[in-house]
């Protein structure tokens, strides 16, 4: 079984992005075994304080976020993080070349009751004229994203990742220490009966995105002409990695509760990352009427509609959207 730092050494050329890459992953072990160890090492519940986001900081948030800020800013290769705890990028090394985005601890509303979380990263190339602590410097679109992955924190610790040649999936061998290879070239499937919506946000939702879950609902006997299952994690992490592995249709649209707010998922630590993933492995990413990774971010912690996953549903969704 290949191990991590083979693999990468193999498939990337770039030694600097590799020791960024094994940086996230060697520091999501300590992550994942936090995780393992929940109350017995006291990281569960709230941390008592409000992110840039305005929403309630868990303890391991912050904890997550403190260990991946100061183990990437360690690495001379990166010259800025920005995360989603954080209100302002934060510059490191002013040698680095690339610049390190995430969500330390995706879906941690599923922390204290047990339920899969994950980390998601996405990395730039470093703009040489800007410094790390620039927010001018990460604002570039999802396509020129050099690498993406998340790490999801489950029954198994797993690592899914793509430097642009495809999608690779990793096992974290908890026995050894060391993340293997586990899936080579991963696919999505071009169709699917399988999608993922909060539905309690039905009547918020553009009325395109009505009809077309309506129509979902429909199943056999509606124009869509077959019975569709719903699944629904509350962590994009595990959405995600279910599209990656079964086929399937994410989605988080924009809606009337906070009408000034394009979506309620965020740009560059989310819906690029997660974009990229899954256009690598041959499915696609909206917004409902543009390809998620050619939106030009304006800020760090943009929102965005999201509509991802097997790349037949996702241009239905959008043919909705367009009439
Ligand atoms: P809701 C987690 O907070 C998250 O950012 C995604 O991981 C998840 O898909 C979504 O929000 C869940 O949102 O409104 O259903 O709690």
């Amino acid at each position: 079984m290949q191990r991590l730092r083979n693999f990468l050494q193999q498939h990337c050329s770039d030694a600097g992005l590799v020791e960024v890459i094994e940086q996230v992953a060697t520091i999501s072990k300590d992550i994942a075994h936090l995780i393992q160890l929940g109350d017995l090492a006291g990281i569960l519940g709230s941390a008592g304080q409000e992110n840039v986001q305005g929403e309630n900081q868990k303890k391991l948030d912050v904890i997550a976020n403190d260990l991946l800020k100061d183990g990437l800013a360690a690495l001379p290769a990166v010259k800025g993080v920005a995360s989603e705890e954080e209100t302002l990028p934060v510059g490191c090394n002013p040698e680095g070349r690339f610049l390190v985005l995430f969500d330390p601890l995706d879906g941690s509303s599923n922390i204290d009751i047990n339920v899969t979380v994950g980390t998601i990263f996405s990395i730039l190339a470093a703009p040489a004229e800007l410094d790390g602590g620039d927010e001018r410097a990460y604002l570039q679109p999802g396509k020129q994203q050099l690498a993406a992955g998340y790490v999801l924190y489950g029954p198994s610790t797993l690592l899914v990742l793509t430097t642009g040649n495809g999608v690779f999936s990793f096992t974290l061998d908890s026995r050894v220490g060391e993340y293997v290879l586990q899936r080579e070239n991963i696919r999505v499937d071009t169709k699917t009966a399988e999608f993922a919506i909060n539905m309690s946000n039905q009547r918020f939702w553009k009325p395109a995105m009505q009809s077309y879950v309506a129509d979902l609902l429909q199943g056999e006997e509606g124009p869509l002409g077959k019975r569709y299952n719903m699944r629904w994690v509350a962590s994009m992490v595990a959405e995600i990695h279910r599209i990656l592995t079964r086929g399937g249709i994410f989605m988080y649209p924009w809606d009337s509760r906070e009408p000034k707010k394009p979506g309620k998922l965020r740009l560059m630590y989310e819906a690029n990352p997660m974009t990229l993933l899954m256009e690598q492995a041959g499915g696609r990413g909206s917004t409902a009427t543009e390809a998620i990774l050619n939106v030009q971010p304006q800020g760090i912690h943009d929102r965005v509609s999201v509509v991802i996953g097997s790349a037949e549903e996702v241009a239905t969704v959008e043919r909705y959207h367009a009439l």
